[in-house]
C-alpha cells in the first residue's frame, strides 16, 4: 500500500476531504519528511485528542498483574470488578465493559429504538458525524439533527422536531445528547437544561441516551459528581480510553435489564473479548484514580485558549473553553487547517482540522503545561510567516 494511503487511513476521521488531509504522521515520516529524526518524532507534541494516551506506568503493572478468565462466561474477576465500580460510581444498576466509545452508542441506540425511527441529536454529534452511519445500518434509524449554540440543545428546540403521532411520518425513537460536546468544543451542559431535556421527554414517554465519552471532563467543570450529571438519562456511555488515559475501553451503563440486552449485542458485534481483564485492569486506575487530574487538562486548555486569542487571525473565545478541547477559527490567518497542522508537525506540535477553517486542540495528560507553551510559540511563529 503507497505509504500516503496509510497516512491517510490512520488520520482519519480529520482527513475525509482531499484538500485538508494532514498527510505527515510523525510515526510513519519517510527520512526526506521534515521530521528526521526519531528523538525528535518522540517529542512531539500532540494536541491531536485524548485518544492518544499512553497508559501510566501503574497501568501496565496493573495490566501485567491482572487476574483473568473468560468473560463471554462472565469469569472475568477482573472485569466484573470494573463493571460494578462503574454502575455504582454512577448511581446505577449494571454496566458493561466494551472495546469502544462507538461500540457503547451504536448498542445503546439499538436497545432504544426500532428500524424507521429518527434520532435527534446535535448537528455536530459524534453518533451522527463519526460513527460511519451505524444508526442507519444497524438500527435502521435517521437522525433529526438539530443545531445548537455552542453544541448545546434546549427542550424548546427539541420539542419542535419531534415527529408529530402521525402514522406516516417517521416516529422520534430517541434523543442522545452529548457532554461534553467534543466538535463544538468540549462544551458543557448544565445541570437544569440537561435535567429538563430529560425529564420532558420522559413525560412523552421518549428515552435520553448520554454519549459521555467524556462526561468526567463534564462533570469536573459542573463540580458535581458523574451520577449527579448523568442521573437522568435512560443510559450513559463514558470512555475509559480518552482523557481518563485508559489503552482501551467504554462502559455503558442502565438498568438490569438494559444491561442484560446490551450484553447480547455485545456478543453479536464481535465484541465479547476473553480475557479482557488486562484492560479492564487499566479501566479500573483510569475510573478511579484519573478523574481527580482532569482539571489540570483543563486550566492548560485555557492557557492555549489565553494565548491563541491574542493571535492576529485567530478567533477563539476562551470564556467558552470549559474542558480539554478547543475549536478555534483560523481563517484570518490565510492558512487552511491543512496548511496549518502541516507547518505545526514541521515544528513538532500535532493537531489536527476539523474543516478547512476550524483547527481542534486536546489537552490530556501526555501534554504538560510547557508543552501548551510551546504549541503556543510554534502558532505564533507560523502565524507570523
Ligand atoms: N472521538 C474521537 C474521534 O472519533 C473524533 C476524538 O478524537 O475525539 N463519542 C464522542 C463524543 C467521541 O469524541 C468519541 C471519539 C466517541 C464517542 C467514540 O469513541 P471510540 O473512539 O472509543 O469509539
Amino acid at each position: 500500500m503507497p505509504m500516503r494511503v496509510v497516512i491517510e487511513q490512520l488520520n482519519y476521521p480529520f482527513t475525509r476531504l482531499p484538500n485538508y488531509q494532514i498527510v505527515m504522521n510523525p510515526k510513519l515520516a519517510q527520512p526526506e519528511a521534515s521530521l528526521t529524526s526519531k528523538q525528535k518524532i518522540e517529542r512531539a507534541l500532540d494536541f491531536r485528542s485524548d485518544t492518544v494516551t499512553r497508559p501510566t506506568p501503574e497501568m501496565r503493572r496493573a495490566m501485567a498483574e491482572a487476574e483473568v478468565g473468560d468473560d463471554v462466561y462472565g469469569e472475568d474477576p477482573t472485569i466484573n470488578q470494573l463493571e460494578e465500580r462503574a454502575a455504582k460510581t454512577f448511581g446505577r444498576e449494571a454496566s458493561i465493559f466494551l472495546p469502544s466509545g462507538t461500540m457503547g452508542n451504536q448498542i445503546a441506540i439499538k436497545i432504544h429504538t426500532h428500524h424507521g425511527q429518527e434520532i435527534i441529536c446535535e448537528e455536530r454529534g459524534h453518533i451522527f458525524n463519526y460513527e460511519m452511519a451505524t444508526l442507519a445500518s444497524f438500527s435502521g434509524c435517521i437522525v433529526r439533527p438539530i443545531y445548537g449554540e455552542d453544541g448545546m440543545l434546549t427542550w424548546p428546540e427539541i420539542k419542535k422536531r419531534i415527529a408529530p403521532g402521525i402514522y406516516y411520518k417517521a416516529q422520534t425513537g430517541l434523543i442522545s445528547l452529548e457532554n461534553t460536546h467534543n466538535m463544538a468544543g468540549g462544551t458543557v451542559y448544565s445541570q437544569d437544561v440537561a435535567d429538563e431535556i430529560c425529564d420532558q421527554a420522559h413525560e412523552i414517554g421518549l428515552p435520553v441516551h448520554l454519549d459521555g465519552a467524556r462526561v468526567f471532563n463534564a462533570a469536573v467543570a459542573l463540580g458535581r459528581p458523574v451520577a449527579q450529571v448523568t442521573k437522568k438519562f435512560d443510559s450513559v456511555m463514558f470512555c475509559l480510553s480518552k482523557g481518563l488515559g485508559a489503552p482501551v475501553g467504554s462502559m455503558l451503563l442502565g438498568s438490569k435489564a438494559f444491561i442484560e440486552k446490551a450484553r447480547i449485542y455485545r456478543k453479536a458485534l464481535g465484541g465479547g473479548m476473553r480475557q479482557a481483564g488486562v484492560l479492564a485492569a487499566a479501566g479500573l486506575i483510569a475510573l478511579e484514580k484519573m478523574p481527580l487530574r482532569l482539571k489540570e487538562d483543563h486550566e492548560n486548555a485555557q492557557i492555549l485558549a489565553r494565548g491563541l486569542e491574542q493571535i492576529p487571525g485567530i478567533k477563539i473565545d476562551p470564556r467558552k473553553v470549559a474542558t480539554n478541547i478547543l475549536v478555534f477559527n483560523i481563517s484570518g490567518t490565510g492558512m487552511n487547517t491543512a496548511d496549518f497542522s502541516r507547518k505545526l508537525a514541521e515544528r513538532n506540535v500535532l493537531a489536527a482540522g476539523i474543516d478547512p477553517e476550524n483547527m481542534r486542540f486536546v489537552t490530556h495528560m501526555d501534554v504538560s503545561r510547557e508543552d501548551c507553551e510551546v504549541a503556543l510559540s510554534a502558532i505564533q511563529e507560523i502565524c507570523r510567516k
